[in-house]
C-alpha cells in the first residue's frame, strides 16, 4: 500500500474488513442485516463489492468477496490490506467444511499476521455444527489467534456480539455497551402476551402480571413509560405487535435507546411474519424469532 494511501487510512480512522467465505455462507446477507436490522435475499456476488459504514466515529470500509470459485482468487489481495479479516462457513452444510478449509488454509499466511474470526453462520437451522466441531474441521488450532462465532443472517441471532468482537478487533477500541435489557415481552394487538425472553427470572411472577395487565388496560392510550419498583418498562407498537422491555432503574439506560431497539425489534419481527398483515398469527414462529434476536437486546 502507498505510504499517502497509508496515512490516510491511520488519520481519517478507516478501517478496512474483508469477509471471505464460500459462496451460499451467507456474506451478503450479513453486511445487509447490519444496514437493515433484518433478514433480505440476495444475489450471489460477482467479483467483490464494497459496503462502507460508520461506527463510532470510525469508519468501516467492509469488502464482501464473492465466494464462488471464479472468485476465490481475489479474497488473498483483500485480505492482505485489510485490518481484520472475517471467514464465514455455513454451519449446517456439513459437506462444504472440507473444501471451507481448503480455502481458508489458502489465505494462512494473512492470519499469522492479522486476527481471524471466523463466523459460523445459519444457526437457526438444525442440526448445526457445534463450535468445538467448527474448530477441529477448519483447523483452527494451528493459527496463533483466532475466534468462532455463531450467528444467523436471517433471524439475527448473535449478530451484535460478533459485531463488537469484530469492532474491537479492527479498532482496538470496545462498542459502548449495548442495551442490557432485562427482560422483553411481544403481545399481540389485542395485548395477549405471545412470548418472553429474559436473562433473569425477571418476567415471572409480579412484574409479568402487572406488565400484561397494563398493556391490556391501556392498549390504545399514547404511555410509552411505566415504572414499577426499581425497573421501567418501555413500551411500542408495531402495526401488528406491542412489545415491551424491562430495564433497571440502576443502569442508567437511555428509555430513547431502548424504544429504538423495541422499534427494530418489532420491525424485524414484522418483516419475517408477512402472514400477520392478513391477521394470522403463528406464535409459535415469533416464540421462534423472538429467542434468536434476543440475543441481541438482553
Ligand atoms: N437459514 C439461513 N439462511 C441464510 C442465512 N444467511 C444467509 N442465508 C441464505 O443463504 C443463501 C446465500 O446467502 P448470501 O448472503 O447470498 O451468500 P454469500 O456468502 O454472499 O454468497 P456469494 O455471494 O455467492 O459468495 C441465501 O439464500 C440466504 O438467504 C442464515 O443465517 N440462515
Ligand atoms: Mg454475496
Amino acid at each position: 500500500m502507498a505510504v499517502k494511501s497509508l496515512l490516510r487510512r491511520i488519520f481519517t480512522k478507516e478501517k478496512k474488513l474483508v469477509i471471505c467465505g464460500l459462496d451460499s455462507a451467507g456474506k451478503t446477507t450479513m453486511v445487509s442485516f447490519l444496514q437493515n436490522g433484518t433478514f433480505m435475499e440476495h444475489t450471489p456476488t460477482m467479483g467483490k463489492e464494497m459496503t462502507t459504514m460508520e461506527v463510532q466515529g470510525i469508519r468501516i470500509n467492509l469488502m464482501d468477496m464473492g465466494g464462488q470459485k471464479d472468485f476465490r482468487d481475489l479474497w488473498i489481495g483483500e485480505a492482505n490490506s485489510a485490518e481484520c479479516v472475517i471467514f464465514m462457513i455455513d454451519a449446517y452444510a456439513r459437506e462444504r467444511f472440507s473444501e471451507a478449509r481448503d480455502e481458508l488454509w489458502k489465505l494462512s499466511n494473512v492470519f499469522k499476521k492479522k486476527p481471524l474470526i471466523v463466523l459460523a453462520n445459519k444457526y437457526d437451522l438444525q442440526p448445526v455444527a457445534q463450535i468445538s466441531e467448527i474448530i477441529e474441521i477448519l483447523d483452527l488450532k494451528r493459527l496463533p489467534s483466532f475466534e468462532v462465532l455463531p450467528v444467523s443472517c436471517k433471524t439475527g441471532y448473535g449478530i451484535v456480539r460478533a459485531f463488537m468482537k469484530i469492532y474491537y478487533k479492527l479498532t482496538g477500541k470496545q462498542l459502548t455497551k449495548r442495551l442490557s435489557v432485562k427482560g422483553v415481552t411481544v403481545f399481540d394487538k389485542a395485548g395477549i402476551p405471545l412470548t418472553s425472553s429474559s436473562n433473569q427470572d425477571i418476567l415471572q411472577g409480579g412484574l409479568f402480571s402487572a406488565i400484561s395487565s397494563f398493556v391490556q388496560e391501556s392498549f390504545n392510550s399514547e404511555l410509552n413509560q411505566l415504572k414499577i419498583g426499581n425497573h421501567v418498562i418501555v413500551f411500542k407498537r408495531s402495526q401488528n405487535l406491542l412489545g415491551s422491555l424491562v430495564l433497571n432503574n440502576a443502569d442508567n439506560i437511555d428509555p430513547k435507546e431502548a424504544e429504538e431497539g423495541l422499534n427494530e425489534l418489532l420491525c424485524h419481527l414484522e418483516h419475517m411474519c408477512p402472514e400477520l398483515g392478513s391477521d394470522q398469527l403463528e406464535p409459535q414462529k415469533i416464540e421462534f424469532l423472538l429467542s434468536q434476536y434476543a440475543s441481541n437486546l438482553l
